[in-house]
């Protein structure tokens, strides 16, 4: 859309969503307050199991992640986090306070710590599942650092995934792996920064084909419940069997308060971490639908929970550019939360009361219909950001300028720190 003409189609979509009962600068105010952070790692080199191809320019050193998401930030104006993860963020002299100062230079914060316990050759059998002690500690020791790392870089999100699973029945005791963990959480859960919370993400295979031991939100939701008030359940898009309806648990756990945050991105067969956005924007158009839906409400302890919420990518970008893909990772996710701003919520729960079943559907479906991209313009143009960044980005000609001054990095098989 031409800069030039977004004023008078931004006029006529306020005048619309006034007629559908809504106010176009609280749904403004909305879409200026809205945060989604982005991960260190989307800006290194990544790949498949089969290959992990260079590409000119991607960050080589936690500072030029950082640096990268500061870009993304200075696009988008709502990037102002970055999730790191540990050890490939770890800076060369250990000086994690340095790295936070560093981040706040370049105008950004360090978000979600994330720890790594899955690349150690110590845990071909697991990590807190373990068979063995010896690993289980090493694996403690690595968590309880990274409660330590969240004091140190200002960060309060522990953000805990597990790769640990087993490949063949009967090759491990599935209860004795269980009680494992529980152990293993309560002492991460204990050692927490003071208003710290701790996100625990399910996944239901990979790299364990057998058996994952946190393969479903049940699973986690669970042990939440037995962790205490500050474990909460973390959303990865990628993490679920086809089919499964994503928006339905985001609203359970809204409802029970355990919502803890997100992974966006998209895939299309399995955990693909693509683009947020770019294979199914109606899912998270409805999972927004469900947020913008609690945060708008009465009910407690939804509101309050929704309000919290912690809002991340998490995606590997193996063919194409870094930079350029999370900013529009970034902006689907703002798309996706206008057009759930853009919902006329009491005229659908009026239809819901009524048994109104195609009115209610097509109430909802007409807001995912909405062209936003006015509406988007204007709250760029007020944020003090280019009305449309992927354009502004192509055309500033940054990615020749890094990929110059960079060179390419050898893409090693796997991430780089
Ligand atoms: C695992 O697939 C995952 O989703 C976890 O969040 C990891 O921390 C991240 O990807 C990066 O490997
Ligand atoms: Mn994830």
């Amino acid at each position: 859309m031409a800069a030039q003409s977004h004023a008078s189609a931004y006029a006529v979509l306020a005048e619309q969503l006034a007629a559908e009962g809504l106010n176009v600068e609280q749904i403004k105010t909305a879409l200026k307050a809205q945060r989604i952070e982005t991960p260190s790692w989307g800006y290194a080199n990544s790949g498949t199991r089969f290959k992990a191809f260079s590409w000119p320019g991607a960050a080589r050193t936690t500072r030029e992640k950082l640096d990268d998401a500061a870009t993304v930030h200075k696009y988008t104006g709502i990037a102002p986090t970055v999730a790191v993860h540990i050890p490939w963020d770890k800076p060369e002299d250990g000086d994690y306070v340095a790295m936070g100062q560093y981040a706040q230079s370049q105008g950004v914060r360090i978000g979600a710590v994330n720890p790594n316990v899955f690349q150690d050759e110590a845990y071909r059998l697991g990590s807190l599942g373990h068979p063995h002690s010896a690993a289980r500690e090493m694996a403690l020791d690595h968590l309880v650092e990274c409660c330590d790392i969240m004091g140190k870089t200002g960060s309060d999100l522990l953000s805990l995934w597990f790769a640990d699973g087993t490949n063949y029945a009967g090759q491990d005791d599935l209860r004795a792996r269980k009680r494992r963990f529980e152990e293993g959480l309560s002492v991460v859960y204990k050692n927490m920064p003071a208003g710290g919370r701790m996100l625990i993400e399910y996944k239901f295979f990979e790299p364990a084909f057998y058996s994952t031991d946190i393969p479903d939100w049940g699973t986690a939701y669970a042990w939440c419940l037995k962790l205490g008030p500050q474990a909460q359940v973390l959303v990865d898009l990628g993490h679920h069997a086809h089919g499964v309806n994503i928006e339905q648990i985001v609203a359970f756990l809204l409802d029970e308060g355990r919502l803890g945050g997100f992974h966006f991105n998209n895939r299309k067969y399995a955990d693909d971490d693509l683009i947020v956005g770019s294979v199914n924007p109606y899912e998270l158009f409805l999972i927004y639908n469900e947020l913008t839906g609690a945060a708008l409400g009465t009910n407690e302890p939804s509101r309050s929970c929704a309000a919290d919420v912690a809002y991340m990518i998490d995606q590997s970008h193996n063919i194409e550019g870094k930079i350029g893909a999370m900013i529009l990772s970034v902006l689907n996710c703002q798309e996706a939360y206008a057009r759930s701003l853009c919902v006329p919520r009491a005229k659908v729960a009026a239809l819901q009361a009524d048994g109104n079943v195609l009115g209610a559907h097509h109430a909802l479906t007409e807001a995912f219909r909405t062209d936003v991209r006015p509406l988007l313009a204007q709250v760029r143009e007020e944020l003090g950001v280019p009305t449309n960044p992927i354009a502004a980005y192509f055309a500033s000609g940054h990615d020749a300028q890094i990929a110059a001054a960079r060179g390419t990095a050898t893409a090693g098989g796997g991430y780089q720190s």
